[in-house]
């Protein structure tokens, strides 16, 4: 982000005379570093142990494979619509140009599960590798101050795990809440040092552990079927992309980012595609490190908050890697937690100002000059979620949102192949009608492998937005500014 985002004022359309406009500071390396800055978090530093050792064994590298190659089409779309509609506001932006208000408020909904949630979700995370850096700093928070009060087992049932709140969770959130508030600039000098840190740490683990592989670790490669799906095998390795793909949400952050970049129509596909593939790379590297240097059933997220840490520890010659492994983790964990707030409120902005939220979400403090009011409530909210809930129910309810807005994204690209084919496009998705299809599946593909339970909290959250478009959202909401031509 350039040295004022947040300061800026985003929009679903150039800013009017009057607007406090973008400074386009951002070029292609930058946009790059934005994407893999959002990226790399909790899935590759958390969710990958319990993927692996309760799903797919060392096989979660095809499980990699196979949710970025999902995440590749949805990008490859996702390029073509940021190059044609280079305003803020994602994919909602894109389908409130392109298909009307209801899809718009359907995708600018579940972009809430990809980002607000996710903020939540990713603290969950950052608070496992916390306690672990103070304990071995010899400050031990109590177990009940740090994990989660609330578990749901099966579908719905709401259980107390004896726990009183995830104090540190609840904490970061209010602190890099409270700092968007208040303006400190993000600039893209901090967003650097924030992505050379995380992924010096995962360099260093694929290098220094690589020698280290076991091959009995990775002896079979797939696991065979417990006998329930899911438990291994090729349904375990479907069920753990579905769960893994949440390490790849955040290449769709740089196209928050349009307003402030050097030339979006060109850089806007070489951010998102280039952090996709860049990412993609480390993670399938990563996770056959990981699930060769130590057996996979020790990475169980039942035994550790902090897999990869508890992975190099085991290992008496990498145990030196442990304390920048826990290092590492917490400070690009935290900035995951940052952007995504940052882009959740940057959203609701471009929706309060459609008319579809309360004006409240686009109203600018004075003198921070950010969307104070609705940064607040959305930091409230992600603070609440992050205090009472585990990890994996989180994450998993960020995942099939986002993934039913990346399928929406395929979707309406094909939408607009067809009703504006004469439109400009500066990227267009080679194999269109090949590759977007393939989009839609593969994320239906991520979505079925994920537990019934998911699917139940995603029928309600839609039920919830249905009901707050139909009382409010459908009354309220202006025409689209951006237009195609
Ligand atoms: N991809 C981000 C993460 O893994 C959200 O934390």
């Amino acid at each position: 982000m350039s040295d004022v985002a947040p300061r800026i004022v985003t929009g679903t359309a150039p800013a009017g005379a009057g607007e406090i406009e973008l400074r386009r500071a951002l070029g292609p390396v930058q946009l790059i570093m934005l994407g893999i800055g959002c990226i790399i978090g909790a899935g590759i530093f958390v969710i990958t142990g319990h993927a692996a050792a309760e799903h797919a064994g060392p096989a979660v590298a095809i499980s990699f494979v196979l949710a970025g190659t999902g995440c590749l089409f949805a990008g490859l779309c996702y390029a073509e619509f940021a190059s044609m509609i280079p305003v803020a506001g994602s994919a909602y932006t894109y389908a409130y140009a392109t298909m009307g208000g209801f899809i718009a408020w359907f995708i600018g909904w579940n972009l809430v599960l990809e980002y607000l949630v996710a903020a939540s979700t990713v603290a969950v995370g950052w608070s496992g590798y916390f306690t672990d850096l103070l304990h071995n700093a010899g400050i031990t928070i109590p177990a009940v101050l740090s994990r989660a009060p609330l578990d749901i087992t099966g579908t719905h049932d709401i259980t107390l795990t004896g726990s009183l709140v995830n104090l540190p969770a609840a904490a970061i959130v209010v602190l890099l809440s409270t700092i968007l508030v208040v303006g400190v600039r993000e600039s893209a000098t901090f967003n650097g040092v924030m992505v050379a840190i995380k992924v010096t740490v995962v360099l260093a683990v694929i290098y220094f552990g690589f020698s280290y592989i076991k091959m009995e670790n990775l002896t079979p490669f797939i696991p065979p079927n417990t006998g329930t799906y899911g438990h291994f095998g090729w349904s375990g390795i479907l069920a753990a992309s579905g769960l893994i793909f949440f390490a790849y949400i955040g290449f769709d952050a740089v196209s928050v980012a349009a307003q402030e970049a050097k030339n979006p129509q060109r850089d806007m596909p070489i951010g998102i595609l280039g952090s996709l593939v860049i990412c993609t790379i480390l993670y399938i590297l990563m996770s056959l490190v990981l699930t060769g240097i130590v057996p996979f059933q020790i990475l169980s997220s039942e035994l550790t908050a902090h897999p990869v840490s508890t992975a190099v520890n085991s290992i008496p010659e990498l145990a030196w890697l442990g304390p920048f492994v826990n290092i590492g983790a917490t400070v690009g964990l935290a900035s995951v937690v940052f952007v995504t707030l940052y882009g959740q409120s940057r959203i609701f902005y471009s929706m309060s100002r459609d008319g579809f939220i309360p004006p409240l979400f686009s109203q600018v403090h004075p003198k921070f000059r950010t969307p104070h009011r609705g940064t607040i409530v959305t930091g409230a909210f992600a603070t609440v979620l992050a205090a009472l809930f585990p990890l994996d129910i989180l994450g998993e309810l960020v995942s099939i949102g986002t993934l039913l807005a990346f399928a929406v994204v395929c979707l309406g690209i094909l939408v607009l192949r067809v009703q504006r084919p004469n439109a400009k496009r500066h990227f267009r998705t080679p194999y269109v009608w090949i590759v977007a299809p393939l989009g839609i599946f593969a994320c239906g593909a991520m979505m079925y492998g994920l537990p019934a339970g998911t699917w139940w909290r995603l029928g309600i959250w839609t039920a919830v937005g249905f009901v707050i478009y139909f009382l409010y959202g459908a009354w309220h909401a202006k025409k689209p500014q951006w237009n195609l031509d």
